[in-house]
């Protein structure tokens, strides 16, 4: 599809410049033959180019309403970086999704920040209403509009997709912006990988009884296990079709140095792929992004690595077999 314009500023959403320039070196390095190599026809969309019309974080003037709630409410949402740009942004990548789906396509989202999966995961979830989602990253995005630290959005796509957040104080505020967000019961959510999770993120885990396999988990039961009692929880009949969506940052630094927030004590090459290969065999996946990939943030070597296992992650998870 053609480039996406909303407005002529150039700013990006994330807070570190040059996650939006991911996706294409994985197509430059030629993930697209690789794929067809698999066996598979693909359409590619091309890059989609968005650039920001929100005013710089904090930017936003709270006007007291007399309403202790509601101006505590719009506090918070002041506190958002480039809520209506990462808003706009998603619902368009929704569509995208959206339409793929429903041709029958599976969606490879390679992004890009992971407030993109708010898009990628509707788009599902609005083709195959059962849908389940397996969520792999070191981090838990989960956080609501009041719990976020650093107002980074994609610190929080979880929290729009369970719909944990207030309703919009009104509907010119913009937190309406993401009511189009589709709802994904927590019960069909499971994550892998998960070793830096916010104080307020814990409580919010525990609270909504959502199923997490931490690498504290991936190191007793080792990965077999784990992917196989994620499947157990989100999928018991093996019935649900799958979103996956991946975080590079799942994976150790060493193996994937290249992103924006790399904590050490992550999954190894091999755990990383076993995870895509053991949701190919299930012959359920019918999306999948793969995200955070950000080579403006290290030397050529690392870029060239992360690129690598990017690429590989992918056709694992799209039948590439060792055998
Ligand atoms: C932190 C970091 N929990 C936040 N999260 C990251 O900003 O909400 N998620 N890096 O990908
Ligand atoms: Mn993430
Ligand atoms: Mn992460
Ligand atoms: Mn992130």
């Amino acid at each position: 599809t053609p480039s996406n314009k909303f407005l002529p500023t150039p700013k990006t959403v994330a807070p570190k410049l040059g996650v939006d320039k991911g996706p294409i070196h994985l197509v430059q390095a030629g993930l697209i033959n690789q794929v067809e190599e698999l066996g598979w026809r693909v359409v590619f969309d091309g890059h989609h180019q968005f650039e920001d019309i929100s005013p710089p974080p904090n930017g936003i003037q709270v006007n007291p309403t007399g309403d202790a709630a509601v101006d505590t409410l719009n506090t918070s949402i002041a506190r958002l970086r480039s809520p209506q740009f990462v808003a706009q942004v998603c619902e368009s990548v929704a569509s995208a999704v959206q339409a793929h789906a429903e041709m029958g396509h599976l969606p490879v989202t390679l992004g890009g920040d992971h407030s993109l999966a708010m898009g990628t995961i509707s788009g599902t979830l609005r083709t195959y209403d059962q849908a389940c989602v397996i969520w792999i990253d070191a981090h838990a995005d989960i956080n609501t509009i009041h719990s976020t630290d650093t107002g980074n959005i994609h610190g929080m796509p979880l929290s729009f997709l369970l719909k944990l957040n207030p309703p919009a104080p009104s509907p010119d505020s913009v937190l309406a912006k993401f009511d189009w967000v589709s709802h994904l019961p927590a019960e069909r959510l499971v994550y892998i990988g998960l070793r830096d999770v916010d104080k307020g993120e814990k409580e919010i885990l525990k609270k909504h009884n959502i199923k997490a396999f931490s690498m504290h988990e991936v190191d007793r039961y080792g990965i077999g296990k784990v992917v196989e009692m994620a499947l157990d929880y989100v999928n018991p009949q093996r019935d649900r079709p799958i979103h996956l969506s991946f975080d590079v940052d799942a994976l150790d630094p060493s193996v994937a140095p290249s992103t924006g927030t790399p904590v050490r004590g992550g999954l190894t090459f091999r755990e990383g792929h076993y995870i895509c290969e053991a949701i190919h065999e299930t012959g359920l996946l019918v999306a999948l992004d793969l995200m955070e990939v950000n080579p403006t943030l290290a030397d050529a070597e690392s870029v060239r690595q992360t690129v690598t296992v990017g690429c590989s992650l992918v056709r694992s998870a799209l039948g590439e077999t060792l055998l």
